[in-house]
């Protein structure tokens, strides 16, 4: 029987974290079917380790925590912009080093969103890496023949771009996106990142399969968790410095349809996405896709990081003392519309919007613009897929001020509520969203 992705997380996520609780840092191997063999390719891919990390271009600034408010921090702790791409603000909206995609900038898109106004989150800020030094450096007790940190099994970019290739269009969401609902619907703010809808997006992404470079490392048998750390600057937080951005896998997901991705929508992968290389880990939560990826721990005992003790876990009342888990990104809808937008009075108009969920594809979505629900038109093309496109026309019944709502269910029937179930992080909001506009 097979599961959701998703769910796969759940169940990893819930071990881990009674593991890690007991001070378990010690696990047995999961057995598999397939023996792994060391292929012969390996050999030729090992470089010869001459140089260790490879290093940002830019001096790298001490990490800032984006969120949560730190008395310790002093405005010139960065540099330079945290973000490489312009940031015209019919596209995106930056939020600290952060930025979000305008809804509005959707509108007459096609399936997936331009690279030009693709969100960013960056704990940090983008590194510049060179391409012609940076490796992918595997090591750890779950790899034949390169225990330590020190000794990794390498491959370049060219080795990369040498192996099989796929592409998987994939959607990308911070688990804490619409974060701001919390305080402008529900009167009950988070602390974190301020996201409206737009910490989301859809890219076709190409590279290779994870799966297929873990077994040309050698990965053996007794393997069980797989932790990609990026090479931007370390995050420091509350004057704690945590390292490197890095959240451990099982072995599992990271042998399924994980992608080290080196293409994004036909282009190479821009610098604020993960250049050169980046993970893509369909269906879960943004922040184990991994951007600018360098050092990659293979582990036959199970792996921990802030990154799923500390941050992305449900706290709260209501929630296990130690947090809950973070299942499946929840259910939400946005028009493609700007907040406030204006639109014609005295004719119809064509909404159109999106909905999505973690848990699977979208079966129906529901418009009300204040006389109750109606369905809206799905397009065909989109079913089954990551997002669905939508429609509804509707006749402002009078010039003013007027609230249009979305709600979708997706195909394990989970909806969107009027009101979001608070937790002290700010994550999943999945309520239905109140979208002013103005007929006019
Ligand atoms: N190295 C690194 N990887 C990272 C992050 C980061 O700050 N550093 N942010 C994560 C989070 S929280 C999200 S939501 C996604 C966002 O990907 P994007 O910036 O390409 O949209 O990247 C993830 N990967
Ligand atoms: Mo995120």
């Amino acid at each position: 029987m097979s599961r959701s992705p998703s769910r796969e997380e759940a169940d990893h996520d819930d071990r881990r974290a009674r593991q890690w609780l007991a001070g378990q840092a010690t696990g047995a191997g999961v057995a598999r079917d397939e023996l792994l063999e060391l292929g012969s390719a390996m050999a030729a891919l090992t470089a010869a380790a001459a140089e260790r990390e490879p290093v940002a271009v830019a001096p790298a600034p001490v990490g800032v925590d984006p969120g949560t408010p730190d008395p310790n921090r002093s405005a010139s702790s960065v540099s330079a912009s945290p973000i490489a791409k312009p940031l015209p603000p019919d596209l995106l909206r930056p939020l600290d080093t952060n930025a979000e995609m305008r809804w509005e900038a959707m509108a007459g898109q096609g399936y997936v969103v331009p690279n030009d106004r693709f969100f960013v989150r960056n704990h940090t800020v983008t590194p510049r890496l060179d391409a012609d030094a940076w490796r992918l450096r595997l090591f750890g007790t779950g790899l034949h023949g390169a225990p330590s940190r020190d000794a990794p099994v390498e491959f370049s970019l060219d080795d990369l771009r040498r192996l099989p290739a796929e592409e998987s269009t994939a959607l990308v969401e911070c688990a804490g996106n619409a974060r701001q609902f919390f305080a402008s619907q529900q009167d009950h703010p988070a602390p974190g990142v301020a996201w409206g809808l737009g910490g989301v997006g859809v890219a076709r992404w190409r590279g290779v399969r994870l799966g297929t470079v873990l077994r040309l490392a050698g990965l053996r048998e007794c393997a069980v968790d797989v932790m990609p750390e990026g090479l931007d600057p370390e995050y420091v937080t509350g004057g704690v410095n945590l390292g490197r951005v890095r959240r451990p896998l099982p072995i599992a997901k990271a042998l399924d349809d994980v992608l080290l991705a080196y293409e994004m929508n036909g282009e190479p992968l821009p610098a604020d996405h993960g250049f050169p290389v980046r993970l893509v880990v369909p269906g879960w939560i943004g922040i184990s896709s991994i951007k600018w990826v360098g050092p990659v721990e293979v582990s036959a005992t199970p792996l921990f990081s802030p990154w799923n003790t500390q941050f992305y876990r449900m706290f709260g009342p209501g929630h296990p003392a130690d947090g809950g888990v973070l299942a499946s990104q929840s259910v939400k809808s946005a028009f493609e519309l700007a907040w406030d937008a204006r639109v014609p009075a005295g004719g119809e108009v064509l909404l159109r919007g999106r909905s999505w969920s973690g848990a699977g594809p979208i079966d129906r979505v529901e418009v009300c613009t204040g006389d109750g629900w109606r369905p809206a038109e799905l397009v065909a093309a989109d079913r089954g897929g990551p997002w669905q496109r939508w429609t509804v026309v509707w006749r402002p019944p009078a010039p003013g001020p007027w609230t249009l709502r979305a709600r979708a269910t997706d195909v394990t029937g989970a909806g969107q509520p009027d009101h979001a179930d608070h937790n002290d992080l700010g994550y999943l909001f999945d309520g239905v969203v109140r979208h002013p506009v103005t007929a006019a």
